[in-house]
């Protein structure tokens, strides 16, 4: 397979002015005509005309009307041009129905969708399919499907056919087409500058009543990016349509966003309070990738982050706003430290801006995104809350209409700022989570910060220098007051040392506040001094930090050796509970424990060899502890998180249920399931009855009403997915791999649909215990599915193989066990280029 190199980058040597593509839909034998205007590139000398195609079979071409014939070579073809401009033809045909990898256009249940990112529109025509080729687009649609769909507004229709054209200049991955019997779910939007807007939400019959929360969350997203960035929708109508089969979350096709429907369709008696913040959160960010992403699009592939990395910065501040900032801070650092830490540190790192790839489809990673977004949050701390606005400004001013690169947002911070980002730009271009070690010191009212970083060296990364790392930091007297407010030091340097002058005594630091910067702390500190830290700290990120080191290290020593759950942790845990100060969602969030992979990562970074069994049981023993330690606490707090409004999405509501649910599950604990079956048969919405059929499969119940949940929601393919992930989720870890096996063995076992084959090999990747049980039956299964999934669709394939990627850390029986199982699906013959790739950096 050919490498990329970022290095390597040239301008294509042609614009082009328009592009018009007919499509005649037929689902074995769609036909595709482009008239595209193409005129020399003055930027570049370079004429050589090179169009993406991949399965094309090519009908006819011209070039001003004469017919041409193209050589068609590996990847495209190749014609020569006149040295003017010239207008190009093609006419291809596609088989949509054929196309199970759900790249390019695709049928879904008889709707035909298209997913053109990163490099799928050169499956639908012959094109020069790369982002920094922007043109306006005209569509014709040609079927007898009642609703035809494309990009921008919305031009003549006739009875089989319909017309549209985008007046904004874009790159052809965000170009989309939909055609299918579908009913839409409307609105209207008025912009700040009195632009009506006609809004769509597209779902197949029977799903209407799965809209309404999706749509006020576009309404909303889009007058919060009006208020707060300044940015307004430039089109006449906003379509969203739902599809079954979607490889992602969701895309952000200019004014025809395609979303998987488990990330747009919401009711509360199918979807969980987590759902319902999941699908505003893809709406908003969607909804944003209008101006960062479209109107402002990547040069090439390795700028991904520019637009990710920031779309999703803005989704976040979207949900801080909407809900609670803390808890979208810590909800955020937990998943920054289950799926990016490992990343960061294992054989798939790779620099925030990545230099090379062979398949762009595996770079849409957790680095690119959530480490993208972290590295625009220092940003923005560092030069201050002004200049982050000012500098968004010139940006959108300055590059409006253009296919930018990190250095062209990086320069609009140093013209607004003055400031040299030099150092900072590190953060884009080098792989690996620092270490920051602190010492303190403390001598006549003087109060050192002594700080030391290092990152590990890796392939992609050889010989990291020091980053620019911005470390909030605020102390506390010895009687909990804050004696020193939040400051934010600028570290530069490989060491470098603060110093607090004028203190009455030693204080007790809180270090890295906010999380304000993707780095792992290592502090030599004590139980009692995270316990103060959880009882005092005025930084709620913080105090849920004391709380969650407290759990790590009682786990972590419960799972080496025989230690008995520590006091510090239950004692402050039960203050917690009792603390009706603080907000239940917050409140639920320190209650949850770290996750088994992560506490396995941090022994592994410790020396000690992570035995998942011990660490499942520790777990356990933990919890079953906590249940004791507060069991007169319980009941109380159980009657006081009981929401007996009628149900709302809201972040009010879900903090009691998900208090209400943690409750639940130390109260299981207890009493075997009597008051999860009486939650589950009360329930009248998911929230509640997935949260009790998650507590009875836990404790080893729950037959009958799994059977019950069957019944009574065998017909909703959202919900079913529910069920699916659940019972592996909640499997002890003898039985996680044979429960997901039973369930591949299921007839609604529709393994082609990603949402179905990540709900049960992914909640078995998920489930740490039940994954790495010994024997390796959990490698086997998922291996068996990956080699079978991969010639059907190699990028949800390519995907789920970083479950392995952290095999190194286990001991050598279970090494021996998943090398075996990658060098198995290494050895398979016609491997997609997705999945080599990742089994091959897996293995390097
Ligand atoms: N651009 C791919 C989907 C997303 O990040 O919005
Ligand atoms: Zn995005």
């Amino acid at each position: 397979p050919t490498t990329v190199h970022l290095k390597d980058y040239t301008p294509f040597g042609f614009t082009i002015d328009s592009v018009e593509l007919t499509f005649r839909l037929a689902p074995s034998a769609t036909r595709v005509i482009s008239r595209i205007a193409f005129r020399p590139n003055p930027e570049t000398g370079d004429r050589r005309f090179f169009l993406h195609g991949e399965g094309l079979t090519l009908v006819r071409a011209t070039i001003d009307g004469d017919e041409v014939t193209p050589e068609i070579v590996d990847g495209g073809l190749t014609c020569p041009v006149p040295d003017a401009p010239f207008t190009w033809e093609s006419e291809v045909e596609i088989d949509p129905a054929a196309n199970t990898a759900l790249e390019g256009l695709y049928l879904s249940n008889g709707m035909y969708c298209t997913q053109c990112e990163a490099e799928g529109f050169r499956k639908i025509t012959y094109y020069p399919d790369r982002p920094d080729v922007m043109a306006t687009f005209t569509v014709r649609i040609e079927s007898d499907l009642p609703v035809l769909l494309s990009n921008g507004n919305p031009g003549d229709r006739g009875e089989t056919w319909a017309e549209w054209h985008d007046p904004w200049p874009k790159p052809a991955y965000l170009f989309a087409l939909v055609a299918g019997d579908l009913v839409a779910h409307a609105d209207r939007f008025t912009t700040c500058s009195g632009r009506e807007v006609a809004l769509n939400l597209w779902v197949r019959p029977g799903d209407e009543d799965k809209c309404a929360f999706g749509m006020e969350a576009l309404k909303t997203s889009m007058t919060w990016d009006e208020q707060v960035y300044g940015r307004e929708y430039d089109l006449d109508v906003f379509n969203i349509v739902a599809v079954d089969d979607f490889n992602m979350g969701a895309m952000e096709n200019k004014g025809l966003n395609i979303f998987n429907s488990s990330a747009v369709l919401a009711s509360p008696e199918t979807s969980t309070d987590a759902n319902f913040e999941r699908i505003e959160a893809i709406i908003a960010h969607e909804y944003f990738h209008n101006w960062t992403g479209n109107r402002i699009t990547c040069r090439d592939w390795f700028q991904l982050c520019l637009k990710e990395g920031l779309t999703v910065f803005r989704d976040a501040q979207f949900t801080a706003d909407m809900r609670s900032a803390p808890v979208k801070r810590i909800t955020d650092v937990i998943d920054l430290r289950a799926r990016q830490f490992p990343e960061d540190n294992g054989p798939l790192a790779h620099p925030v801006r990545p230099e090379s790839f062979q398949e762009i489809n595996n770079f849409y990673t957790a680095t690119v995104y959530e480490k993208g977004a972290e590295v625009i949050g220092m940003l923005k701390r560092l030069v201050g809350d002004e200049a982050y606005a000012e500098a968004l400004e010139l940006y959108f001013a300055r590059h409006d209409g253009q296919a930018c690169t990190i250095e062209d947002w990086l320069k609009v911070f140093e013209d607004v700022t003055g400031r040299d980002l030099g150092q900072f730009k590190r953060w884009y271009s080098q792989a690996g989570t620092p270490r920051l070690t602190v010492r303190d010191y403390w001598t006549d009212g003087t109060y050192t910060l002594s700080f030391t970083q290092v990152t590990p060296p890796s392939a992609a990364s050889p010989d990291p220098q020091p980053q620019v790392i911005p470390v909030d930091v605020g102390l506390l007297g010895p009687n909990g007051d804050e004696v020193r407010p939040t400051e934010t030091l600028e570290m530069t340097g490989a060491t470098q040392s603060f110093r607090f002058e004028g203190l009455a005594a030693r204080p007790v630091p809180s270090i890295l506040r906010g999380f304000s910067a993707p780095v792992i702390l290592d502090r030599d500190s004590s139980d009692s001094e995270r316990a103060f830290l959880l009882a005092h700290d005025t930084d709620p990120f913080n105090r849920w930090e004391a709380g969650r080191m407290l759990a790590a290290e009682t786990l972590i020593a419960m799972a080496a050796g025989d230690a008995a759950p520590g006091s510090d942790y239950l004692d402050g845990m039960l203050a917690v509970l009792r603390d009706d100060t603080l907000d239940p969602a917050y409140r639920a969030l320190m209650l949850a424990l770290p996750g088994q992979s992560e506490l396995a990562g941090t022994m592994a970074d410790r020396g000690i060899t992570p035995d998942p069994d011990a660490i499942w049981s520790a777990a356990e023993a933990l919890r079953l502890a906590l249940a004791q330690k507060a069991q007169d606490v319980l009941p109380r707090l159980a009657e006081d998180m009981r929401v007996d409004a009628p149900y709302r999405a809201d972040a009010d509501q879900a903090g009691k249920r998900a208090l209400a649910g943690a409750v639940l599950g130390l109260v299981t604990r207890l009493d075997g399931g009597i008051a999860a079956a009486a939650q589950y048969a009360a329930a009248d919405n998911m929230t509640l009855q997935l949260s009790a059929l998650g507590c009875l499969l836990n404790a080893g119940k729950g037959k009958a009403e799994l059977a019950a949940f069957r019944d009574q929601w065998g017909h909703d393919r959202l919900v079913m997915d529910k069920w699916f992930g659940l019972q592996v989720m909640q499997a002890a870890p003898a039985d996680a791999a044979d429960a997901a096996r039973q369930l591949t063995e299921d007839a609604d076992f529709n393994w082609k649909n990603p949402n179905r084959f990540r709900a049960v090999l992914g909640a078995l990747a998920g489930n740490h215990g039940g994954f790495h049980h010994a024997g390796g039956a959990g490698y086997a299964l998922l291996a068996d599915w990956l080699v079978r999934l991969d010639p059907v669709n190699p990028q949800t394939t390519a995907r789920m193989c970083s479950a392995f990627q952290t095999w190194r850390r286990y001991d050598a029986d279970r090494q021996a066990l998943i090398r075996a199982q990658l060098d198995r699906i290494a050895a398979r013959p016609s491997l997609s280029r997705d999945t080599s790739e990742m089994v091959t950096r897996i293995l390097s």
